[in-house]
């Protein structure tokens, strides 16, 4: 890279009380929160989620001084002793260069992993996902737990293959994920019967909102292969509407906040989670700061989750 693609913005407020510390200085074993409001948004879209990462980031401020506590979601401290939290501060979206803006997430995605850092992604839309597991997947083998009200399956919308909408096809197609897991689709999105048809044929397992119901959280969670590391592709509007208004379309009838804790516990306690990925928030449309404290509350979790992942 000829100029550093990260960087931090005026007033900048770490996650968590996190020291800030350049990607390139980050040590084995770190939880390594980064910031990355953009990507590749559409034609007739918008970078609706930019706002996300600093909205989280204060949203998790009062909550430093507690970091050690007991965390009654995770049965133990929510950071131990051992744990380092660092935050890399956020990786600049170019409106005109998305090709770039895909490079330099891919780059500095590679630069973590090779530290053997456990990146927490604050997005961004689900478009900024694409390039970090393809450096996720060039490295070893993984599977992708996916969250989302969508499956994120088109070829192509408005021409544009790396757009939000094609993120867990584009992810099947990388020779590193050896298994999709996606859970929480509900009502209507992209997907038409074709692209149900492709990913079920492709191997990905759908436990749908439905589904999830009939057979329970203990069942998804046990669709995740044991042993290989996962990464965890989470998608806001995943959640019910009720518990975070702040998406781009509300599609009721979503996860609650402890269906995920215990999916996310029953899925670590089979595989360690490596890499954690939180997008498609947008704060601009929360109601009353309710789905900023649980868009908050779970990148807690996950830094809890990925700093016994990364560490095991
Ligand atoms: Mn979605």
């Amino acid at each position: 890279m000829l100029s550093d693609p990260t960087s931090r913005p005026a007033g900048f407020v770490p996650f968590l009380g996190a020291e800030t510390v350049h990607y390139e200085a980050v040590t084995p074993g770190s939880v390594a929160v980064i910031g990355i409001p953009g990507a590749t948004p559409y034609r007739s879209g918008s970078c609706h989620s930019e706002a996300a990462p600093a909205a989280i980031r204060s949203a998790s401020a009062p909550q430093a001084a507690r970091r050690g506590h007991y965390d009654f979601d995770l049965g133990g401290p929510l950071l131990r002793a051992q744990d380092t939290l660092v935050d890399c501060g956020d990786i600049a979206f170019d409106p005109a260069d998305f090709v770039g803006n895909r490079a330099r997430i891919e780059a500095v995605y590679t630069s973590l992993l090779e530290r053997g850092a456990a990146p927490l992604l604050l997005g961004g839309d689900d478009s900024v996902q694409i390039p970090a597991l393809s450096a996720f997947a060039a490295r070893g083998e993984i599977s992708i737990l996916q969250v989302d009200a969508h499956i994120d399956w088109r070829d192509e919308v408005e021409g544009e293959r790396f757009g939000l909408s094609s993120t867990m096809r584009r992810a099947s197609e990388l020779s590193g994920v050896k298994a999709i897991v996606q859970v929480g689709a509900h009502g209507i999105g992209s997907a038409r019967e074709a692209e149900v048809a492709d990913a079920r044929a492709a191997g990905a397992q759908l436990i749908d909102m439905r589904t999830l119901r009939a057979k329970g959280i203990a069942h998804a969670a046990q669709c995740v292969p044991a042993g290989r590391p996962v990464v965890v592709c989470f998608d806001v509007d995943g959640f019910d509407p009720s518990v975070v208004p702040g998406v781009l379309g509300r599609a009721p009838g979503g996860l609650g906040f402890g269906d995920v804790v215990d999916l996310l516990n029953g899925v670590a306690e089979r595989a360690p989670i490596i890499g954690f990925n939180i997008v498609e928030f947008v704060p601009q449309q929360d109601v009353g700061g309710l789905g900023t404290r649980t868009v908050c509350r779970l990148a807690m979790l996950a830094a809890g989750l990925l700093a016994r992942g990364v560490q095991r």
